[in-house]
């Protein structure tokens, strides 16, 4: 039934709209209860408020770690309404009913993405808050919680058009998003604690995050879809600002994620760039500058480039990005723009624009997850980062400089690659690859295949394979891959190791005079 609000319990940190809301409340007559700087903010401007400490008959104690925590309070959020034994009982300890909670805690994910050291985020767990919340949310029946600024509005809309009181339906949608806000907050502490103790493997992590929007929808038009953060301060498409266009998708958020991670594995010594389609890299590589990148990338595979997203690892500048909407792009990001460039941008209303103030750390430790039916896998981020001591050459032929930086390339692209992958490259740029295929050897085919339609779509007189070097997500099982690349002109190869069969694969590299250096470290991406 609806509910008419008469008392109040108002402890925020985000004082946001606080006062103007505190003010339409104290106009439709309910009563304000509040905590220490709440209470300080509203008698700032005037308003009437009763402390909690005069509620419960305790001060606000312990640096203001037990505010709230009080039978007083509780009971007043806790006890059912119209229960004849509840009412007695409130009755029988002078407990008066609180009707409206509007609690948002404090700033836990904001403090540790700051920067601030182990003790100030200890300090910033909140535990009256989540308690009061959850507590009220428990009891929607009775009860009105608010946790963000962003629902006052449909609250007082509420009141205005029920003389006073909130629908039973706005109540559970408020419950809802209670109960989701504690999780996160919880999701993030232990996050964090994970962090602390140097946790590579998930075993303390709780994965879960804070909507941060719905979405039209999801990967298809029928599937329903939302956006949720994680709180990770990492620099991406999570935390980026998004400058023109119109609301990313469910897709556009996934394929823009895979090229800002994409190009940031490459560094920063070199002006990059990475096209993306279907969570694929169409074409990358590395230029003089960002416009030099952008062509070559471009050139590895113009025809799957349209539609497509487009990350850069610096400013994007104006050169670039005349360059850039030559082609239809759907998404481009960087980690910053001129104002040259976002001019030219601006021109073009349906391309979005993102910056994200840098480029995330591809060595940095992180966690990946994904679902499957009735479940969760949660595994460390791929932070393997292959340098050129990592490296052992198993061939008679060595690579020369000019193959090993490109062989280098070609294993940091591969790791963004759908296994099995495949790709060839040459000059620091991309020339064919092959993604997502079952078979390694296929992948290795379709990849010079696709190189020679681009080859062909240009007009060059023989195949861009013809001298490039090739890179592997894993082992080759068996020769015929690597043989496939010899015939397409890759003459130097780098991949994992470790199969069974390396003796012959090794064999058959010597006998087509390639240089081979084996990494290690597997990238398997499905
Ligand atoms: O320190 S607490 O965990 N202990 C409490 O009893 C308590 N009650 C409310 N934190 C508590 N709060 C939090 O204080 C609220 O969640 C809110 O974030 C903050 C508001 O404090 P103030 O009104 O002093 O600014």
């Amino acid at each position: 039934e609806n509910l008419p609000i008469r008392r109040a319990l108002l402890s925020v940190s985000d004082k946001s709209g606080l006062i103007e809301f505190a003010r339409a409340l104290a106009g439709m007559g309910v009563e304000l209860l509040s905590t220490g700087g709440t209470a300080s903010a509203l008698r700032a401007e005037g308003l009437a408020v009763k402390d909690v400490s005069e509620v419960t008959g305790f001060p606000e104690m312990l640096d203001g770690r037990v505010k709230t925590l009080h039978p007083m309070v509780h009971g007043g959020l806790l006890a059912i309404r119209g229960d004849a034994s509840h009412d007695a009982q409130v009755a029988e300890h002078g407990i008066a009913p609180i009707d409206l909670l509007v609690v948002n805690l404090y700033p836990f994910e904001a403090t540790v993405a700051m920067g601030a050291d182990f003790d100030d985020c200890i300090e910033n767990i909140d535990i009256g808050g989540p308690a009061l919340i959850r507590g009220a949310a428990k009891n929607h029946a009775g009860v009105t919680v608010v946790i963000e600024p962003d629902d006052y509005a449909a609250v007082l809309d509420a009141m205005r058009a029920n003389k006073g009181a909130t629908t039973p339906e706005l109540r559970r949608q408020l419950a809802a998003k209670a109960y989701a806000r504690t999780a996160a907050y919880d999701a993030a502490i232990s996050n964090w604690f994970a962090g602390v103790l140097g946790e590579e493997t998930p075993a303390y992590r709780t994965v879960g995050g804070r909507l941060r929007s719905p979405l039209r929808y999801g990967e298809n038009p029928h599937q329903h879809a939302a956006f949720y953060a994680t709180g990770e301060a990492r620099p991406g498409v999570a935390n980026a600002v998004q400058h023109q266009g119109k609301e990313l998708s469910y897709n556009n958020l996934n394929d823009t994620d895979a090229a800002f991670e994409l190009v940031a594995e490459l560094g920063v010594e070199r002006p990059a760039v990475a096209i993306i389609k279907h969570a694929n890299p169409s074409g990358v590589a590395c230029g003089e500058s960002l416009v030099d990148a952008y062509r070559k990338a471009l050139r590895c595979d113009p025809v799957s480039a349209f539609g497509g997203i487009v990350a850069l690892n610096g400013t994007l500048d104006a050169e670039a990005a005349e360059e850039i909407v030559k082609v239809f792009t759907e998404v481009v990001i960087a980690p910053r723009v001129t104002e040259e460039a976002a001019a030219i941008f601006a021109a073009k209303k349906n391309l979005r624009l993102l910056t994200t103030g840098g480029l995330p750390d591809p060595a940095a430790a992180g966690i990946t997850v994904r679902s499957l039916a009735g479940g969760l896998l949660v595994q460390s981020r791929d932070s393997g980062v292959i340098r050129a001591s990592d490296l052992k050459v198993v061939t008679k032929r060595a690579p020369t400089a000019e193959e090993l930086a490109d062989l280098l390339f070609a294993f940091r692209v591969a790791k963004h690659v759908k296994s099995n992958a495949i790709v060839y490259a040459r000059d620091g740029a991309t020339v064919g690859i092959g993604a997502g295929q079952m078979s390694r050897v296929d992948s290795t085919r379709i990849a010079a295949q696709k190189s020679a339609d681009a080859a062909a779509a240009i007009g060059a007189s023989e195949p861009l394979t013809r001298g490039s070097v090739v890179a592997s997500d894993a082992f080759f099982p068996f020769a015929d891959g690597l043989l496939t690349a010899a015939e397409a002109g890759a003459t130097a190869v780098i991949q994992p190791g470790g199969s069974m069969r390396d003796d012959e694969v090794i064999a058959a590299a010597d006998e087509k005079g390639l240089a081979m250096v084996f990494t290690g470290v597997r990238h398997f991406r499905h």
